[in-house]
């Protein structure tokens, strides 16, 4: 059986497939009427005092936090992975230490998605950016581990950014960075767009898969889409993965129905 998540965004995001974005009390709600075991959440300031009123409202709702995702920290800020900038290092250092110290009390783990940025500027400083992102992810590996927290490299999609497209490639990248507790996270909307097959590239991963997005080909809740998830699911058995399925999925028709059509997928695979 998967233990089921949804992505929530306290404050209203430059990034569409967040339910209840702005609305989080009615998001932790909804996560616990409709069974959710935990909810993901996606920030953008560690110290913003919405933060720890949403955690405390997680906790009082007898939720888990399942995942911190930090891509905000570039989407509204600018901050990367790959920034050669020290000023932008230093922040952006900062802000990821408070986070992992906030998924530490709580047994989370910390998503390294949108936030490692893209390779901008001259070609010939693109080696320079990748080592750069692999150096910070080893960095905040190095401070998560004696706190007990892994972090997760997600894969997106080439539209979105222009290094870590695919799963192998995040594999790559966390063998660099050489950290026991670097993972990757599999997102289902995006290996739809990158992957030659959705089954073989997760029992290629097998042993760092740590997370698991599953949205259908149209970034839907399953079903809107035409991804063959029940294969997916089937594979992810098969790799003896019992992480979380967290619906990180485009609210529609709308926040409320999504959340429920999601979970309800999610327990018929269980
Ligand atoms: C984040 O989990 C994600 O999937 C991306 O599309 C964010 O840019
Ligand atoms: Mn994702």
């Amino acid at each position: 059986v998967f233990k089921t998540s949804m992505a929530l965004s306290p404050l209203p995001a430059q990034f569409a497939p967040l339910l209840f974005a702005g609305n989080w009390r009615e998001g932790v709600r909804a996560a616990k009427e409709l069974g959710y075991d935990a909810v993901e959440v996606s920030l953008r300031q560690p110290t913003e005092s919405v933060v720890a009123e949403l955690l405390r409202g997680i906790g009082q709702a007898g939720l888990a936090l399942s995942a911190v995702a930090t891509g905000q920290c570039y989407l509204h800020d600018g901050l990367s992975l790959a920034s050669l900038d020290p000023d932008v290092q230093a922040e952006l250092r900062s802000r990821m230490c408070r986070f992992i110290d906030l998924a530490s009390s709580r047994g989370a783990l910390v998503i390294l998605g949108g936030v490692r940025g893209r390779l901008t500027g001259d070609p010939s400083t693109f080696l320079a950016q990748r080592a750069r992102a692999v150096a910070a992810a080893r960095e905040y590996a190095d401070y998560a581990a004696p706190r007990g927290v892994s972090l997760a490299i997600e894969p997106l999609n080439r539209y979105e950014t222009n290094f870590l497209n695919t799963l192998r490639e995040g594999m790559a990248f966390i063998e660099e960075a050489g950290s026991q507790n670097l993972g990757l996270l599999a997102d289902t909307f995006h290996m739809n767009i990158e992957e030659p097959s959705l089954e073989e590239s997760l029992k290629g991963v097998r042993n760092r898969l740590r997370y698991v997005h599953l949205a259908d080909s149209n970034r839907g809740a399953p079903g809107q889409g035409h991804s063959d998830l029940g294969r997916v699911a089937q594979a992810l058995r098969e790799i003896g993965y019992d992480g979380y399925l967290s619906a990180e999925i485009l609210p529609l028709p709308d926040p409320r129905s999504a959340a429920a059509q999601a979970i309800s997928y999610y327990r018929s695979l269980g």
